[in-house]
């Protein structure tokens, strides 16, 4: 097949007018963009990123495992590390966590994990921290939970 001259326009290729629809979806009023819910959970942004949580239990208990279910947006982000950490007391877990990537319900909807193996062995204050990769951007997001 030859090429003409502007054929690079995305009007000239089907994968590439794909390609467009799907960078341009994330911007409003276009259908379907990622949007985060009361359902998801707690809510944190930094910049782009925006991050939604929730424990299972809902309630961390000091001693007791618990998992996090984590969905982020934009669709696309990935969610490269989990961990948390007692900042006054300067440690963190005495356990890695491992992060477990869910199937997308919907293509341009949020991303989702599950975080398992997360332990807190002590009462106080507890900073969560999430690294999230979007556009070669690494964001962090990090919340406060106190432990009683
Ligand atoms: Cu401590």
């Amino acid at each position: 097949m030859k090429r003409s001259p502007g054929s690079h326009s995305c009007t000239a290729s089907p994968w590439c007018v794909l390609v467009c629809w799907v960078a341009w979806s994330g911007l409003p009023p276009t259908a379907q963009a990622c949007t985060l819910g009361a359902r998801d959970g707690a809510t944190l942004q930094q910049g782009a990123v925006q991050l939604a949580w929730r424990s299972s239990p809902a309630a961390i208990a000091n001693g007791q495992p618990f998992t996090l279910q984590v969905a982020v947006c934009p669709a696309g982000a990935q969610l490269l590390r989990v961990d948390a950490s007692m900042p006054e007391h300067r440690h963190g877990m005495n356990y890695r966590p491992t992060i477990k990537p869910l199937p997308a319900a919907d293509a341009g909807g949020p991303v989702r994990w599950q975080v398992d193996g997360l332990l807190w062995h002590m009462a106080g204050r507890w900073e969560l921290r999430w690294d999230v990769q979007h556009g070669g951007k690494t964001e962090v997001l990090r919340t406060s939970v106190t432990l009683r």
